[in-house]
């Protein structure tokens, strides 16, 4: 994996990208866009940038203008931006800084400063990063958390409800976890949550969001998925995990699976009904999926 921090340099004068990119191109993966359009492609496409030197005065679309494209855009808001320009007035300075820049660097380019301010908000993103990542996954699956799970499930719940589509949820707990972690410690438990985990997240599509939702249940949100696809995927996990452990160590779990309903249904009923199914897969014999 390359851990290197991605900056997008905007300017419309090739010497100002040749002097940036002469500073940090050691140090950071560069991206380069010469107009704002440019720029505002780029911030959304992988690898999203960490920063952004951006540039004020420019054709078509100036930096400020730019500035606030990206800070109305909820998959670029986070991007922090730093102002390079030769507009050098504190009146210049203070708009720049209102309009959410970082920092606000002048003209002319000075590489040594650039660097270190660079620097300086390339380990703030890399820790905001890293606070974000640990508020919203399970330390001990690295699944998503329950709290991650409710607001992308009730942001997609919202947009369905908008603009129609699919969404199923299918709810999973562990038969007899209290003799796992009876028979093989509370380690062992842990082991055996882990490998369960490993199997929900790697059957799983790119837009379905996996998570611990509790001690020994998981919750999967399905995007565009029916309940009868919901079924088949269910029923698949199920015997993946059936057939998890070597012959004589035996884990399964029990299913729920529901479809959200079109008539404006809210994610804590879905999840409900999706509990609902599984205390019925419980009742009849456990190991089984039930909707
Ligand atoms: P059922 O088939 O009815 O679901 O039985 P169960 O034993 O799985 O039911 P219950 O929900 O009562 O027990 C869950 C157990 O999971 C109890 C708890 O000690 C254990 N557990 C919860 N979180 C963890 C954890 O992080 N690690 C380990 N090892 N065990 C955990
Ligand atoms: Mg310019
Ligand atoms: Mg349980
Ligand atoms: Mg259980």
């Amino acid at each position: 994996m390359n851990d290197k921090a991605t900056i997008l340099l905007v300017d419309d004068t090739r010497t100002n990208i040749e002097l940036l990119a002469g500073c940090l191109q050691k140090h950071y993966n560069l991206k380069v866009a010469m107009d704002g359009k440019r720029c505002i492609e780029l911030a959304e496409r992988d690898p999203i940038p960490d920063l952004i030197l951006l540039d004020v005065i420019m054709p078509d679309m100036d930096g400020y203008e730019v500035c606030r494209t990206l800070k109305s855009n909820p998959s670029t808001k986070d991007i922090p931006i730093i102002f390079v320009t030769g507009k050098d007035s504190d009146k210049d300075e203070e708009f720049g800084l209102q309009l959410g820049a970082v920092d606000y660097i002048t003209k002319p380019i000075r590489p040594a400063i650039v660097t270190a301010r660079v620097g300086t908000q390339i380990i703030l993103k890399q820790q905001s990063d890293a606070l974000r990542s640990m508020a919203l996954h399970d330390q001990l699956t690295r699944l998503f958390n329950r709290h991650y799970l409710i607001e992308a499930a009730n942001s997609k719940v919202a947009r369905i409800t908008r603009h129609g589509g699919t969404l199923s949820v299918m709810m999973i707990d562990i038969d007899y976890f209290k003799l796992v972690n009876d028979q093989f410690g509370h380690q062992g438990g842990d082991t055996v949550l882990k490998a369960v985990a490993n199997v929900l997240s790697s059957a799983n599509r790119k837009e379905d969001i996996v998570a611990r939702f509790g001690g020994e249940e998981f919750v999967i949100l399905l995007d565009h998925c029916s309940i009868s696809d919901a079924d088949e995927k269910a029923e698949q996990l199920r015997s993946s995990i059936e057939h998890l452990l070597p012959e004589g160590i035996s884990v399964t779990a029990s299913f729920g699976i529901a479809e959200l309903q079109p008539d404006g249904e809210e994610f804590e009923h879905l999840l409900a009904r999706a509990d609902q199914a599984v205390y019925l897969a419980k009742e009849k014999g456990r190991n089984c999926v039930v909707q």
